[in-house]
């Protein structure tokens, strides 16, 4: 449908048709970056769902390869589900994955490449003895899925998780193997948190305390991190928390219970569901995966004949500043798609006022962004009790003293249409300041079929530091970055006149008591090559 075709993405990941959602088994082998994902071959909509895959250089470019894996035996007839690769020391591949069986049940599986030479990895053998792993007593059959990447132990045997629920406790049960055939489930789980449900697509990894660069997925010692992720299938959302991993009595303990897995810190706080990290040896870095679903209606979906996006894939490692927070940001390779970049230095922006950025079409921008306010007014605004959240502070258009103030995107002329990306200050009762970072669609479209909440959560802000953006857009998705990647938040918008060359960008600042002074760059963007599979008979 060529009428909605403006919505299709120029950089980001995404299938010619139909549906996609979690990126699986992502890895680097022989020069070439695999990304595998949950697919429906035949609607744009879940169902039917196998293994689609790509190959990359460069984690931008992409070449469609033919399906890796289809539901073609009886313990995987209602699915290929979602699944991790481990890449053994000798170089081999072990690919783990739910199937859904013909009475629906959830097992593991085990399948490998057919031919380690090829580089393309195009055939996949799955292990005759499947499944692997069925769900153990007092796991409900439709409860046991998504098994991560296997990591080493001290004793010589490799260990998964795979996420569960106990009633309504999400948990990540954990099984050692030496094999990949023959398991034992270890009787207490990696870690649970009551109330939070089933945990979905379960990951954990190592983080440096000390070095920017990513770790191997078995690396452990004083100087690491690890963290716990979980997709919440009751809120839709990815949690992940940072704490200490103890190896032999296979615990993980979060830094602060207050702020544990389900129940603290999102890796994004708008669209961003059932990510998957892996440790890219090629360039040292632990790179994240996530898959960015829709919010119009499965009607449009289904007209357009495609549904959802892989985000860029970002980079992870440990805020070294504030310790507490993990840091994401775009893999550098998507800086190969700037093109000519616009400055603008210093530009005041006055309460209550709105600045139009010169630029051409604002369709594909990689924006970086900085902002400083008044110091005087910092200090004489009166302190507040106000207790702000992004969703329900009434968005962009609120005024109070210190913000809203920040960057419309994908905006028409007369801001009929517009997606404002935002800081929002509260100078709180004992004189310090809390920051708050939101996405608010609300006027992104003139469409009623569309999703127009306000996302957001708190930011860090540490003294000293400026006030950073980093914004990503591409036709119908917003990426954006807060101080360095502490806080990100993705969403998909639908707008109907802001498109090609009548989408704007514009400053804007609605703080009452606060001129804000920005200064940006701001590159077009290239669109990257993602290729089909040629058809040679
Ligand atoms: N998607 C897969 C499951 C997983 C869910 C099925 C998360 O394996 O739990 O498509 O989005």
């Amino acid at each position: 449908n060529s009428m909605l075709s403006w919505q299709r993405t120029a950089f980001h990941f995404q299938p010619e048709k139909n549906w996609m959602n979690d990126p699986n088994g992502p890895l680097f082998y022989k020069g070439w970056y695999h990304f595998f994902y949950q697919y429906n071959p035949n609607a744009a909509v879940w169902g039917d769902i196998v293994w689609g895959h790509a190959v990359s250089r460069d984690l931008i470019h992409w070449l469609h390869l033919p399906l890796a894996m289809v539901a073609n035996q009886w313990y995987d007839q209602n699915g290929v589900w979602t699944g991790s690769a481990t890449i053994l020391p000798d170089g081999n591949i072990i690919m783990l994955y739910t199937g859904s069986t013909n009475e629906s049940v959830q097992v593991q599986n085990l399948a490998y490449p057919a031919d380690a030479n090829d580089p393309l990895l195009l055939e996949w053998t799955k292990y005759s003895g499947n499944p692997v792993l069925v769900p153990p007593p007092g796991i409900d059959i439709k409860d046991f899925r998504d098994p991560t990447t296997a990591w080493y132990t001290s004793e010589g045997k490799w260990r998964i998780s795979i996420g569960s629920k106990v009633g309504k406790t999400g948990v990540a049960l954990i099984y050692d193997t030496e094999d990949f055939i023959n398991y034992q489930l270890k009787s207490e789980a990696l870690h649970g948190v009551p109330g939070t449900g089933m945990w979905e697509c379960v990951d954990f990894y190592p983080v440096s305390k000390k070095y920017q660069h990513g770790l191997d997925t078995s690396d452990n010692g004083p100087d690491v991190k690890h963290v716990v992720k979980a997709s919440l299938d009751d809120d839709r959302h990815d949690y992940y928390a940072i704490g200490t991993y103890d190896e032999l009595n296979s615990k993980w303990t979060p830094d602060n219970p207050d702020i544990d897995v389900g129940i603290g810190l999102r890796y994004d706080y708008g669209i961003f569901y059932a990510s998957k990290t892996f440790y890219d040896h090629h360039k040292g870095r632990r790179v994240l995966w996530g898959w960015i679903g829709e919010s119009d209606s499965e009607l449009a979906d289904v007209k357009k004949g495609w549904a959802c996006l892989q985000a860029i894939p970002r980079t992870v490692s440990l805020d070294k500043k504030t310790g507490s927070n993990l840091l994401q940001w775009p893999v550098e390779e998507v800086e190969n798609l700037r093109l000519r970049a616009r400055e603008f230095k210093k530009v005041e922006v006055e309460p209550g006022s709105v600045v139009p950025l010169d630029l051409d079409a604002a369709t594909q921008l990689d924006i970086v962004a900085e902002f400083e306010l008044d110091k005087d007014a910092l200090m004489k605004t009166a302190e507040s009790t106000e207790e702000f959240s992004c969703k329900t502070s009434r968005g962009a258009a609120h005024r109070s003293a210190l913000g809203p103030f920040g960057l419309l995107v994908l905006a028409d002329d007369s801001l009929a249409e517009q997606t404002p990306v935002y800081f929002y200050i509260n100078k709180g009762s004992n004189g310090t300041f809390k920051t708050f970072f939101c996405t608010d669609q609300s006027r992104s479209s003139a469409a009623n079929d569309v999703n127009k909440q306000i996302y957001g959560n708190f930011v860090p802000v540490l003294e000293g530091e400026k006030f950073t953006l980093r914004i990503l857009v591409d036709h119908s998705i917003i990426e954006s970055f807060a101080q360095g990647g502490r806080t990100t938040i993705t969403s998909r918008v639908y707008p109907t006149r802001a498109i090609y060359g009548s989408a704007k960008v514009f400053l804007f600042n609605n703080a009452i008591e606060t001129n804000v002074t920005a200064s940006l760059k701001i590159w077009q963007m290239n669109s990257a090559f993602i290729r089909p599979y040629p058809n040679i008979r």
